[in-house]
């Protein structure tokens, strides 16, 4: 007793421990009288849930008092990984959970590992969400995500003999200590039905199918900040009375229950498959539902913070609400807005409009064609009539100020119109849609805002010059270098001698002054060792595989598709075999030992990519097991790759591969967490590469491959049959077709390197072209990692510079230059 008074830290850690004690025994989820580690970390949620929710109710109090311009984020995609390590961080609570976690016989990291990732996403669009919504929480802003709470997210990649397959994510399966359901705010989301015309000529949207959204808020808590956010997440339900009784008293169960299923299909998976009309419209429907409700309740809120003199003005509404949509998933908030504005609130179309296109904002994410959504007129005139007239009328005005003011553009007007009119395929182009509307279109990088402005957007940017900005991504110092690699993080704050670092990233640059010192670098060594060691448990673990932790730890994590390049890699990797198959023993020990890790889910319908996996998995397999080269090459496929897989690779990395087709990827957001973690890169000048690589200095980056301005050339090249290909990328195509890999067969996969396939022309990502170039800065990779003093510096020397891609910076430039809004510190 008496030490504990002395200090502050045990008073708090008996405090603690006895509020989990509390909700192991009051706030049960489980049958009495047992705490295991799960029990444990459920109670230990529900203990910081409350401090959560006592910070998120003054957060929302002070909100409403001062009434400030807030953003709302709204996005189909987050990827949250895991709370609790995250919460205890930022509320600076680390100390004392792991004393009160002790007291009750565990290990706070033992209670972590028991927590499911909260996997609402795909890929780094999600990921890069959720690390702007801690950097709003952190920097005070009045900002909110909005995203939908899909039970079973994506899906979990299982690893089998077939290769890839998918089985549903069970995130929600138990329940979720973190979400808290409120049940006042629900707002009736319709579907189909049709439009009535009133007597005054006003129109209702009327009948069709009306589900309820229902919120529910996950607290985000800022670093060492009072303000708390939320992460406000819709799920949809049928009301009791849908059910129909009469049909289910007649054993017509799902007859009777149909609207009940209908609306639980809303909020089932993210990305459900859309090569069926049922898929398309499942999708879509999803899309309607996140801005519709989302919409109604900043509506309600606006409305709700009127200072008290009546209503207020709708004109207000642009200087008190901003919407950020990511990507075009949410463009019908762009309709659906005006509807509401129009025919609920009795504004005319100019004041609407107004109204509108002064809030909304829209960030592009890809220039693959591919990837921006067409929607088929038929089917959103059947589910969203009222929606698909107010589209009519937006490009209508559009066109005919175009007509009117620039002649020049006619015969432009077909590719910038919102409608394309093709008689075989009538479709509406959200892409146009949102540059048409937002008063801000940005890029994520500025390769691809240049590429936005200079190709895709060209002519829209002669419209309206002002329009289009840069925002290069960023991540979150917290998760992604703090909380993830502790041990790193104490020895930065050591030598600059405080840990302002973790909110203002650019002190990073106190480092450069001792990339050189010996102290320094034995410590950087000890901890990169530590996490390497950490990690490669980890793989042995899930994967079988026994990696050497002193070999090169090389990793390539991300979606898998074409145009980021696995394949290249792979075809790296068998090369690389073969050549060590034919050295002499002695030979091969003058070799850098390397341990390859790729990782990353391919989608569930993408045949290439998926081949991908199953060839990554089975060069694995036989160089796993090759007794004279498994010494000097290892090949692991990381199953499941996640956010919380991600904390454990990115620490203990040490070369990672960001090496797509230049051009291709807009940004990249891991690139940034490897090398804010002292991991090099080996990288083509694309997204956020290029910065990167300026920022850290170009010595300290492996660079390779065509330039994006060159790719157009080198495509058409390909096609006109002047390429020659590189012996090394001949030898490793036959090799990797000879049947030593095993049965199956990858000549639909390899042929897409050459001839009349993949995107109607061969090799359209260019891999043939960038090979030499990459086995040639792979070869440099090789001579470095033998220099361990230069390969050390080389690594400080990337965390040093790489504070400009710190989230907290992309969202102050937001905050400043898109939303027009400030700060709002709780007192
Ligand atoms: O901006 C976040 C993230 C970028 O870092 C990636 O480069 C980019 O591919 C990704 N875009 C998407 C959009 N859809 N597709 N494809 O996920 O956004």
């Amino acid at each position: 007793k008496i030490s504990e008074k002395a200090n502050p830290e045990a008073n708090e850690a008996t405090e603690i421990a006895g509020n989990i004690i509390y909700h192991a025994k009051y706030s049960p989820h489980f049958s009495p009288l047992k705490f295991g580690p799960e029990q444990a970390l459920y109670a230990t949620a529900e203990s910081l849930r409350d401090r959560l929710i006592q910070l998120w109710n003054e957060t929302y109090l002070h909100f409403h008092k001062v009434d400030p311009k807030q953003t709302y984020y709204l996005s189909m995609e987050y990827l949250q990984g895991r709370a609790l390590t995250n919460a205890i961080g930022n509320l600076d609570l680390q100390g004392p959970y792991a004393d009160a976690l002790r007291k009750l016989g565990y290990e706070l990291e033992e209670i972590a590992e028991q927590e499911k990732d909260a996997a609402l996403g795909n890929g780094g669009l999600g990921r890069l969400a959720s690390c702007f919504l801690d950097s709003m929480a952190t920097l005070n802003l009045p900002a909110w995500g909005y995203g939908l709470r899909y039970r079973h997210g994506l899906f979990k990649q299982l690893i089998t003999k077939k290769g890839q397959e998918e089985v549903a994510e069970d995130w929600l399966e138990k329940f979720s200590p973190w979400e808290i359901v409120r049940h006042d705010v629900v707002f009736p989301v319709r579907f189909f039905g049709s439009v009535q015309i009133n007597p005054d000529g006003s129109r209702k949207w009327v009948g069709g199918d009306v589900v309820q959204a229902l919120a529910y808020d996950v607290p985000i808590p800022g670093f060492k900040t009072k303000n708390t956010i939320s992460l406000r997440l819709w799920e949809a339900k049928a009301r009791a009375d849908d059910l129909d009784l009469f049909q289910f008293n007649e054993g017509e169960y799902e007859l009777a229950a149909q609207l009940h299923s209908r609306a639980q299909q809303i909020c089932t998976v993210l990305y459900p498959g859309d090569a069926t009309e049922n898929g398309k419209l499942l999708r879509l429907k999803q899309q309607f539902f996140l801005c519709s409700a989302s919409l109604q309740d900043i509506i309600s809120r606006f409305n709700e913070r009127s200072t008290g003199e009546g209503t207020r003005k709708w004109s207000e509404f642009p200087s008190k609400v901003a919407v950020q949509m990511n990507d075009t998933h949410p463009t019908l908030a762009i309709p659906e807005l005006m509807r509401l504005l129009m025919d609920d609130n009795g504004l005319g179309w100019d004041e609407a409009w107004d109204v509108t296109s002064k809030t909304v904002a829209y960030t592009n994410h890809t220039v693959l064609p591919e990837a921006l959504e067409k929607w088929s007129q038929s089917l959103m005139w059947k589910l969203l009539p009222r929606h698909m007239e107010i589209i009519e009328e937006i490009d209508k005005r559009f066109v005919q100020t175009i007509r009117s003011t620039r002649v020049d553009l006619e015969d432009k007007l077909s590719s910038l119109s919102i409608l394309d009119h093709n008689p075989q395929k009538p479709v509406v182009r959200m892409a146009n849609l949102c540059v048409v509307s937002s008063h801000t279109v940005n890029g994520v990088a500025q390769l691809h805002s240049d590429i936005l402005k200079d190709e895709l957007f060209a002519d829209y940017v002669s419209i309206w010059p002002n329009k289009f900005q840069n925002k290069t991504n960023g991540i979150t110092p917290r998760r992604w270098l703090r909380f993830c690699s502790p041990e790193l993080s104490d020895i930065i704050t050591k030598w600059l001698k405080t840990d302002k670092w973790i909110t203002d990233l650019d002190l990073l640059t106190g480092l450069r002054q001792f990339a050189d010192n010996e102290e320094l670098q034995s410590e950087w060594a000890s901890a990169k060792a530590a996490n390497k060691q950490r990690l490669a448990q980890y793989i042995e673990r899930v994967t079988g595989v026994s990696i050497d932790p002193n070999s090169l730890f090389d990793i390539q994590v991300k979606r898998i598709h074409e145009y980021k390049r696995q394949l290249m890699n792979i075809l790296g990797v068998i090369y690389r075999f073969k050549k060590l198959k034919e050295m002499k023993p002695e030979e091969r020990k003058k070799t850098t030992p390397r341990t390859i890790m790729i990782g990353g889910k391919a989608f569930a319908t993408y045949t290439n990519a998926k081949r991908i996996v199953k060839l990554v998995n089975d060069v694995g397999d036989v160089v796993n097991s090759d007794p004279e080269v498994n010494e000097y090459l290892k090949v692991v496929f990381v199953p499941n790759y996640n956010v919380t897989v991600a904390e454990m690779l990115i620490p203990g990395s040490e070369l990672s591969q960001h090496i797509s087709t230049a051009g291709m990827e807009a940004s990249g957001t891991s690139n940034m967490k490897f090398a804010l973690n002292g991991c090099l890169i080996i990288g083509t000048l694309d997204g956020a590469n290029v910065e990167i690589r300026e920022e850290i200095g170009e010595e300290n980056f492996f660079l390779f491959g065509a330039t994006a301005d060159q790719v157009p050339r080198l495509r058409k090249e390909r096609e006109d049959g002047l390429f020659k290909p590189d012996p090394r990328f001949e030898e490793a195509k036959q090799f990797a077709k000879s049947g030593v890999f095993g049965t199956y067969d990858y000549g639909p996969l390899l042929d897409s390197l050459e001839g009349n396939t993949g995107y109607g022309r061969g090799d359209y990502f260019l891999v043939g072209y960038d090979f030499a170039s990459y086995m040639d800065a792979q070869a440099k990779v090789d001579e470095a990692y033998k220099d361990r003093k230069r390969w050390l510096k080389m690594s400080i020397m990337s965390t040093a510079g790489s504070g400009k891609f710190s989230s907290d910076r992309t969202i102050a430039q937001y905050a400043k230059e898109i939303w027009n809004i400030e700060a709002c510190p709780v007192p």
